[in-house]
């Protein structure tokens, strides 16, 4: 690599940017099926208007620009025409993040900036540098495999050793269920790590970095002081913590827990982490610390001994129990494995509405480079190089030859196991008020003096207030039988946490009224939201001692809305 010394003596200009909308349209760059967003892409897609609808930046990009002494402007969801025009700024370094499925549009950019700035030198990163060949494939001067961070003060001449500071950012910049915006400020981003070192063959995370784990925040009382700072500048205790598999590293999750008690100041949480680390960890303290919300990848019934994660847990089992204390589950499962056929796919459907989880994602077998399974695949002449990178996003065409699923069969499938769960457990938002409920009266029977549960308890009430208004509009928008269900919760609930106070009547009319309104909006227009631009910029400190944290501004720029329709539209029942 070269050590680029000639910024020794200059404050090196970079842009980074994100790979340009519009984002879940088919066009020359892109598949309608692959929106950019997490929920309503492959969890909640089969819901509706219940669907959760967020917005997620590109976090590594911020990471990145709060880590170099540089002067970095960081563009998330441009249009074409606006990289052009802050290209032609003339950077010394133009960053593009891309994943697999975006790399046309990353090797557009790569021209428009070979184009417009010769002199600007070109850097790819992210996890579709993982491509095979990906240096001649795109016309570029490097190409940044694994850790951004470390990659790029090298790059640079800088200490890479020295220690991450982590920027402030909000988890996501738009929020809503049923067109009604989530209450209160939204979550604050956490990012204690990269990596995982479980290795499962399909991990595309865990094969990017080296099957090995890289922390941003060694110590329980590092990520303690961390989440202090960016709380009190948020004014938001909630933290999405992007982290493959947070309990892993248990010494460090049990000394997070001490600094919250020592300090009687309670985060709250929502994790990702596997099974067996659930289960060494322990659910007290989960509740301890302070997870209300868990991402485990259960994958499959019939392969389970396979993933050494899952091998002793028993799925229904662990998800009751998080339930029970509050805690609501994400239980994700792969269709078509190698394994599956027309005759036996539905066993592993039934299994994932079994676990009865507050959300469910299914995901297509997709063997992405750099992955173990890619590379088996890759062997025995079974990936789809004819299958376009676009097409790479495991929410419609398997990128691989599956003897059992031709055509469009996998795509059949997985639409109607998504229709499927929803049918059978109802929309997640009425789970989610459910299991804080549940979470409540556990604590609450079990009660005693501790501080600390007495804490938790009473953020699981606030919670199931918070979050109770939305019954009201389940009662007048869902099918009958869930209409009747959220009656019922809301009895329960009023006759354990008494009737809705005046506020939460307000806002539970003002949620009827934007659900009445969204409503209007999808069946005229469609249900697509492009996210906005954001342009942020990071100054290198004065001192140059130490790197920026956070920027000096930021600015989000109105993005052109298109009005279609994405495939959880076709589900909605208007
Ligand atoms: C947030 C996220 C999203 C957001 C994207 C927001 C955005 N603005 O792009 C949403 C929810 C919209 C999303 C959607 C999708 N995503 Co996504 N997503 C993630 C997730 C969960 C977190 C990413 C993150 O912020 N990590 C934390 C940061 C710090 O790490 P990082 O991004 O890896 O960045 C580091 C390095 O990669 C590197 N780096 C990154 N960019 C750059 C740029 C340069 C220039 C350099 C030098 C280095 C560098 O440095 C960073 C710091 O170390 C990851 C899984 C994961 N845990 O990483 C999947 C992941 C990135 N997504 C993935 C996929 C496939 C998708 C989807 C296709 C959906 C799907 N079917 O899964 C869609 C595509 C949407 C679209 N139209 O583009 C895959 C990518 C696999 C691959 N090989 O390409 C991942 C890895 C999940 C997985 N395990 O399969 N995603
Ligand atoms: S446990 Fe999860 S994050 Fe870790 S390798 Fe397996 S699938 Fe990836």
């Amino acid at each position: 690599m070269t050590h680029f010394n000639r910024f020794a003596s200059k404050t090196p200009r970079i842009l980074l940017a994100g790979v340009f909308g519009p984002y879940g349209v088919d066009d020359e760059f892109g598949r309608a099926k692959n929106i950019m967003e997490l929920f309503h892409n492959q969890v909640t897609k089969g819901q509706g208007l219940a669907s959760f609808r967020l917005h997620h930046r590109s976090f590594g990009l911020y990471f990145i620009a709060a880590n170099l002494n540089a002067d970095v402007t960081v563009l998330d969801f441009p249009s074409r025409a606006r990289f052009k025009k802050e290209v032609k700024k003339g950077y010394d370094i133009v960053g593009i993040s891309f994943i697999t499925p975006n790399f046309k549009k990353a090797k557009e950019m790569a021209q428009i900036c070979r184009n417009v700035a010769p002199d600007s030198e070109i850097v790819l990163g992210g996890h579709g540098a993982a491509i095979e060949g990906v240096e001649s494939l795109i016309d570029c001067d490097h190409v940044a495999k694994g850790e951004g961070i470390r990659w790029f003060r090298e790059h640079l001449g800088q200490d890479k050793d020295s220690p991450i500071v982590h920027p402030t950012l909000p988890a996501s910049d738009w929020q809503a269920i049923y067109g009604v915006p989530i209450p209160g400020k939204t979550n604050n981003l956490l990012v204690p790590g990269v990596g995982c070192v479980n290795g499962c063959n399909f991990c595309a995370t865990s094969h990017y970095f080296g099957k090995t784990y890289t922390p941003f925040l060694r110590t329980g009382k590092e990520i303690f002081d961390t989440c202090c700072r960016i709380a009190d500048e948020r004014g938001t205790d909630n933290f999405f913590v992007m982290d493959e598999n947070f309990l892993k590293d248990k010494e460090r999750a049990l000394a997070l827990i001490d600094e919250m008690e020592r300090h009687q100041r309670y985060f709250k949480f929502y994790l990702f982490s596997s099974a067996e680390t659930i289960a060494n960890m322990g659910i007290d303290n989960l509740v301890r610390l302070g997870v209300i919300f868990i991402w485990i990848g259960f994958e499959t019934k019939s392969r389970q001994g396979n993933y050494e994660k899952n091998i002793s847990n028993h799925g229904q089992d662990l998800v009751r129990q998080l339930r029970d204390v509050g805690v609501s589950v994400l239980a994700s499962g792969i269709l078509c494995l190698e394994e599956h056929t027309q005759e036996n796919i539905q066993e592993d459907i039934d299994f994932m509405i079994g676990l009865n989880a507050d959300l469910v994602q299914f995901m297509l077998y997709t063997p992405l480079p750099v992955t173990a399974l890619y590379t088996r695949l890759k062997g025995k002449g079974l990936i789809r190089d004819d299958l376009p990178f676009e097409d790479w996003h495991g929410q419609q065409v398997l990128n691989w030859r599956h003897p059992a699923f031709p055509d469009d069969s996998a795509e059949r499938w997985l639409n109607r196991a998504f229709k499927m769960e929803y049918e059978a457990n109802f929309s997640s938002v009425y789970r989610m008020i459910k299991t804080a409920f549940r979470g409540y009266k556990t604590l609450a029977a079990a009660s005693n003096d501790n501080p600390h549960t007495n804490a938790r308890m009473a953020q699981m009430a606030k919670r199931t207030q918070e979050y109770r208004p939305m019954l009201e509009v389940l009662k007048t928008n869902a099918s009958p039988r869930e209409q009747q269900q959220a009656s019922q919760l809301q009895h329960e609930i009023t006759s354990v946490l008494g009737s809705l106070s005046m506020s939460s009547k307000l806002l539970a009319l003002g949620a009827r009224t934007a659900a009445v309104f969204w409503k209007m909006r999808v069946k005229l227009k469609g249900d697509m939201r492009q996210p906005r631009t954001i342009c942020t910029h990071y100054r290198r400190h004065k001192s140059r001692l130490s790197p920026a944290i956070n920027p000096v501004c930021a600015h989000t720029e109105a993005a052109k809305d298109i009005f279609t329709s994405t495939d959880a539209a076709a589900y909605t029942r208007l």
